[in-house]
């Protein structure tokens, strides 16, 4: 028989499972123009919507006249908030808490704020349409910065204020003035105030992260089509939610959520930017019962940039104590949160300021304080991950930041400095000062290694002969070695901590095996770009011993999926993952059921082997997988229901903390302000890795988007609340162009908690890429007395700091 001389190891490889580098199955449509994207959705009879947006920042509205519009032929209908106004639908909840305007409804808080929405025949008449409406603008002081607004007698919500002139408290408690949001503290004040004060070493800086945003190849939109006979609306989009989604617009429209359908088919690229719910789509489906037809939504670039959710927007101000030879004693931070016109931040419900609270980062730092204040300014709202766990990567950077600022204060270097501060491998589980609980690391294995791999003493070696070539007039070139260490929080969940809009934060996967041993599985993550369809199917071949090639991985359709809460903050592996391995075992433990009855042995005397049960101590005596899955559909079996099936939601004990260590060499020309990455050096960990080729891709991914966001890509306003980079043009986009070789490397440390012991990894370069750039660049001018200078490092920016540090003669 073909089995018998079949050996264990060819078996394994015949499933394609955990740990091997399988191709992408998505791939063969997605480089052949074979994928199909939202705005690939046409439709008999469908209708086109475009927005009236405000050119102000700040402006009361006077009047809309709309007639001139409606006049033009092909022009259906024209919505203003007066339209809306009687359906309740011209404000919408945030995921923060806060309201948000669909429509301006008497004033707009920012450039590009929806004013109008205009439904016509084709997409060309309605931008035509949008030129005609004519709105009367008074316009109003416009306030851009987060401290002037703390200041300023300009009420941006006069929404929130009642008519007494009194604040009513907010979603997050109290507020200090009409322009404030929360306050969110955490950790000891006065113990850490204490530490600060007694400390024999003391840095202090103020860290800004620049308003960024994320910028998928393919922009928010969406189609809403409700139909009117069965009372069944479908709504396509770009979402990277669809079943909270589904569960918004049944509670904002009052259409029962079984009668709601909302598919993402494939999305391009998401980055946080398709996690939360933008106007387009309420105008988009209240046009469709309106007109009882399809209409469709899709925002051009400019519009993508300009208004749907930014990025960061933090000011941070910190102070590290630390003893003389260099052990930290104590950390304390406050930042400044600009939020812009709503408080539309994308974050776990008990966390205004996301996951900001792991900013001790690596280290073992006994005393915390943490506190966040969030503002209203006249810019657009959102509030994303891009590319992070809920404000992650502003806490690495902050963390990494006050590191380096340190070893300037004690004269130290910054590799040491980390090293001897690291949380040791012993100490995991370890609980932070802020509250986390980090599930595993082994932080000295990945540093060291890193240190050795990129001959940190050599390049300090050079860098020191560098300093004295250009002291020297040899050069013109200066030098930067940039180091990171992070540790990231990914995998949100736990339930008990974490909901969005009072949902739990949990996931699931559903996987019925048909008779003939192949299967589906249905997840309530929807992948946007990261490979899901190959890695989950991945999971299971290992799981229940079905070769992936045998597996088709779907999501994102809620008529079809079972309930989860999406894909974003690298949740997918730690949640998601985690269901996927239980409703496997759930599978397996049925199968070993029917393997035991069908080989005439009890259950415990048949043990599972790559893809069979093979009976203990009888290896020849055997079903494999693909048997038993027959045997489930064609047998009468005792006690046993047919069929192969099995669901699991999970609900994650803890996060996963996946940590890397960064290493970037760059050479930075003072004349010009280029830099030249020469060597860009990143290990990660995240645990126990299903596809490392994807992984790879997700790690050169992840750094690009850090390169962009560490040396150019900001989201600049002028002091009119003009968006200055709202095209990419101005906004910095890399291409290969600009890409360095990335060597990557990695060490195993499994997650304790999960199912098959792995962590995120997509958002980690992200995270560990920002800081180990700016690190860099800081770096090179650390000789000449620089201690801290602000992203994005391009090259004018960079120019000007040699310039203020007097290198240019
Ligand atoms: N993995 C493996 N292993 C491990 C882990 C992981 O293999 N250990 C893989 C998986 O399976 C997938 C990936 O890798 O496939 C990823 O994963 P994760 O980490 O879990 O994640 P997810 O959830 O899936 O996803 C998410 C992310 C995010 S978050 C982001 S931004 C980005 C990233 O993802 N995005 C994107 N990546 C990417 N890619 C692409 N292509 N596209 C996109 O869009 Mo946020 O929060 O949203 O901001």
């Amino acid at each position: 028989m073909k089995d018998e001389v079949t050996t264990r190891e060819s078996r394994v490889d015949a499933l394609g499972g955990m740990g091997c580098k399988r191709k992408r199955v998505e791939d063969a449509r997605f480089t052949q123009g074979k994928g199909n994207y939202v705005d690939d959705i046409k439709l008999k009879g469908m209708l086109f919507g475009d927005f009236v947006r405000s050119p102000y920042a700040h402006a009361r509205i006077k009047s809309i006249d709309t007639s001139a519009a409606l006049a033009l032929d092909g022009v259906i209908a024209v919505l203003t908030a007066e339209d809306l106004r009687p359906l309740g639908l011209h404000w919408m909840p945030t995921l923060a808490g806060d309201k948000q305007m669909v429509l301006a409804d008497g004033k707009v808080l920012f450039q590009g704020q929806e004013v109008a929405y205009v439904v016509a025949k084709d997409r060309y008449i309605a931008a035509d349409a949008v030129e005609l409406v004519e709105v009367d603008y008074e316009e109003l002081p416009v306030i851009v910065d987060p401290f002037e607004a703390l200041k300023s007698d300009v009420v941006l919500r006069e929404d929130l204020v009642a008519e007494d002139g009194s604040l009513p408290d907010g979603a997050h408690g109290p507020r200090k003035h009409h322009n404030h949001i929360f306050t969110w503290e955490v950790g000891e004040k006065e113990a850490t105030t204490q530490v600060l004060d007694s400390a024999e070493v003391v840095a202090e800086e103020t860290v800004y992260y620049h308003r960024t945003h994320p910028c998928p190849l393919e922009t928010c939109g969406c189609v809403a089509s409700m139909d009117k006979v069965n009372g069944k609306l479908t709504l396509w989009g770009t979402f990277q939610a669809p079943h909270a989604i589904r569960t918004v617009v049944s509670l904002i429209s009052g259409i029962e959520e079984h009668n709601i359908r909302v598919i993402s088919p494939d999305i391009g690229g998401g980055f946080g930017n398709k996690v939360g719910a933008y106007p387009g789509y309420v105008c988009s489906v209240v046009a469709s019962i309106v007109t009882g037809v399809p209409v469709k939504w899709i925002e051009d670039r400019m519009e993508n940039l300009m208004t749907t959710a930014f990025a960061r927007d933090y000011w941070m101000t910190g102070k590290i104590s630390a003893t003389k030879e260099g052990k930290i004693t104590g950390l304390q931070c406050h930042v400044t949160a600009d939020h812009g016109g709503f408080d539309a931040c994308a974050d776990p419900t008990k966390f205004p300021a996301g996951f900001m609270n792991i900013c001790t980062g690596s280290y073992d730092i006994p005393t915390a304080y943490l506190a966040v204040d969030g503002v209203y300014t006249n810019k657009a709202p959102g509030g994303v991950s891009y590319r992070c766990s809920f404000r992650v990567t502003e806490a690495v950077y902050f963390i990494e930041r006050m590191i380096e600022v340190l070893a300037i204060e004690l004269n130290m270097d910054a590799a040491e400095l980390r090293r001897i501060n690291f949380i040791r491998k012993d100490q995991f589980p370890y609980k932070a000062a802020l509250g986390w609980e980090y599930d595993s690391g082994d932080y000295h294995t990945a540093w060291d290694k890193a240190m050795k791999a990129v001959d940190y003493d050599g390049l300090r070696a050079e860098q020191a002969q560098r300093v004295e070539d250009f002291k020297a007039g040899k050069t013109r070139k200066l030098m930067g070695i940039g180091l990171t260490h992070f540790t990231e929080i990914v995998g949100a969940g736990p339930v008990k901590n974490c909901d969005i809009l009072g949902l739990g934060m949990f996931d699931s996967c559903e996987i019925r095996i048909h008779p003939t041993g192949s299967a589906i599985a249905r997840l309530g993550t929807i992948s946007q770009g990261q490979g899901h369809a190959t890695t989950f199917a991945q999971i299971l071949a290992t799981e229940i011993g079905l070769p992936a090639d045998s597996i088709t991985i779907e999501e994102g359709d809620t008529d079809t999926a079972p309930y989860g809460l999406g894909t974003y903050g690298s949740r997918s592996t730690p949640v998601a993952g985690a269901a996927t391995a239980l409703a496997g075992r759930k599978i397996r433990a049925k199968a070993q059921m029917i393997a035991a009855y069908l080989l005439e042995v009890h259950d415990d005397d048949v043990e599972f082997d790559v893809d069979r049960f093979v009976v203990k101590g009888a290896p020849e005596k055997f079903k494999t997988m693909k048997e038993i899955a027959f045997a489930a559909y064609n047998q009468a079996i005792p006690g046993i229901e047919p069929g192969l099936e099995a669901v699991s939601y999970y609900d994650p004990p803890n996060m996963t903390y996946p940590f890397g260590a960064y290493v970037c060499v760059m050479d930075i020309d003072v004349d010009t302000g280029e830099v030249d990455i020469r060597r860009f050096y990143a290990l990660d960990d995240c645990g126990t890795r299903i596809n490392p080729m994807i992984i790879e891709g997700q790690v050169h991914g992840g750094l690009t988007e850090a390169l962009a966001v560490a040396l150019g890509q900001e989201i600049a306003y002028d002091e009119m609340g003009n968006v200055k980079t709202g095209t990419l043009m101005d906004f910095f986009l890399p291409t290969a162009w600009e890409v360095p070789n990335y060597e990557t490397d990695h060490t195993v440390t499994p997650s304790p908690h999960h199912p098959i012991g792995a962590k995120g990894v997509g958002e980690s370069p992200h995270v560990g890429g920002v800081p180990c750039f700016s690190n860099a660049v800081n770096d090179a001018f650390r000789a000449f007395g620089l201690r801290h200078t602000h992203m994005p490092h391009d090259h004018w920016r960079i120019w000007k700091t040699a310039n203020e540090l007097g290198l240019h003669g």
